[in-house]
């Protein structure tokens, strides 16, 4: 057996050694223990589904949603987010929707039937200047679980662009629980920096889906 080879095995180059004590071992075993840090992602509370709706209005509105991707990861999360158009390049009618898994970004999903949104809506100036950076700030509340105890009320977030005004909403599973969706409203309007005078509304799906004239009654303000 020439030198090299017998250096490169290292099992049977430490049991023929009695004479190593046990600091010299402890060296040479710690040197194979890689730093975790290095290879595993971080992983996120919960595994999203983000969607993206196209108006084809030869279509109906649910054949016009797609389902992007999936994450689980905060790793995953950024690479998704780097790779897809920003939401201020999207042609008008278009929204992304980041959603739980197992949740339809959609009125009619269990989940949310009996829920609602809470609603910013943007004006034109809104789109240059603030409209990614808000969507931005949404996707982390979710993903990073941002509403405290009340985080498992939320089912997902969408934006809308739209000449008439774009919109993003933060969607919660249950119009009755004022307690939980006070709550995220105002650390939703604390965590996009809205001035305490502006103010945003609640709306349930319910009344969204059956209103008749342009504006739907919020449930709640903050
Ligand atoms: P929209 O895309 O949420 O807002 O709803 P937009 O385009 O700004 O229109 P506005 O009415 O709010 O001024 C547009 C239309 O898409 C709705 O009127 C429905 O016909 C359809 N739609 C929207 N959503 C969120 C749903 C949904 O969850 N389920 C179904 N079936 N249709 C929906």
């Amino acid at each position: 057996m020439n030198q090299s080879h017998k250096m490169a095995t290292a099992e049977p180059e430490l049991s023929q050694s009695p004479s190593k004590n046990s600091e010299e071992i402890s060296e040479e075993t710690s040197l194979e223990v890689v730093n975790p840090e290095g290879y595993i992602k971080h992983p996120l509370q919960n595994k999203w589904s983000l969607w993206f709706f196209k108006n084809d209005k030869s279509k109906t509105w649910q054949a016009n949603l797609r389902l992007i991707s999936k994450f689980d990861t905060v790793e995953d999360f950024w690479a998704l987010y780097n790779h897809i158009q920003l939401s201020s390049n999207l042609m008008s009618g278009c929204d992304y929707s980041l959603f739980k898994d197992g949740i339809e970004p959609m009125w009619e999903d269990a989940r949310n039937k009996k829920g609602g949104r809470w609603l910013l809506t943007l004006n034109k100036q809104h789109r240059r200047v603030e409209l990614d950076r808000f969507w931005l700030e949404t996707l982390l509340c979710l993903i990073g679980e941002a509403f405290d105890d009340y985080s498992d009320e939320v089912c997902g977030a969408v934006v809308n662009i739209r000449t008439k005004g774009d919109k993003i909403a933060v969607w919660t599973t249950d119009f009755e629980n004022r307690d939980a969706i006070t709550h995220i409203g105002r650390v939703y309007k604390e965590r996009l920096g809205l001035p305490q005078k502006m103010t945003i509304g609640f709306q349930s799906h319910t009344d969204t889906a059956t209103k008749s004239g342009s504006t739907t009654k919020n449930k709640y303000v903050v």
